[in-house]
């Protein structure tokens, strides 16, 4: 008996995901969208509540290694986005000038010295990430 139907549900299942194919791609693309979308969304995703502004810059951290786009102007503010799966830090060597923790496929920001000058930064969690700010 529970053999029949379990059977009898299979046929439905599959008579059902043709009926869900040959009623075309819409649907089929917009489940699997919300699926897998999480990946492909992120570089589409408004995080940033406005747009940046011409000009504006960030810090990439990939592969465990820091990415600047150059010199930065004094109280210049940076975004940093964080394109790994661990969650890494901004963190200036000396005093407490900045330090901007970035969670993992996330942004964040922070305000660069005030004064010109090159800064040494390194990351909490794996100091052998390092990198140097520099500030004109
Ligand atoms: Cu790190």
């Amino acid at each position: 008996m529970k053999r029949v139907l379990t059977l009898v549900l299979s046929i439905l299942l599959a008579a059902f995901a043709l009926v869900a194919c040959g009623n075309g791609s819409d649907d089929s693309s917009a489940s699997s969208e919300s699926e897998h979308g999480g990946d492909h969304m992120m570089t589409d995703m408004p995080s940033m509540p406005m747009s940046m502004p011409a000009g504006a810059r960030e810090i990439v951290i990939s592969d465990f290694k820091y990415t600047l786009p150059g010199t930065f102007a004094p109280g210049e503010q940076v975004t940093v986005r964080n394109d790994d799966t661990a969650e890494h830090t901004v963190t200036a060597d000396t005093g407490d000038l900045f330090d901007v923790e970035v969670e993992p496929g996330a942004t964040a920001t922070f305000t660069v010295p005030g004064q010109p000058g090159t800064f040494a930064f390194h990351c909490t969690y794996h100091p052998n990430m390092v990198g140097t700010l520099e500030v004109r």
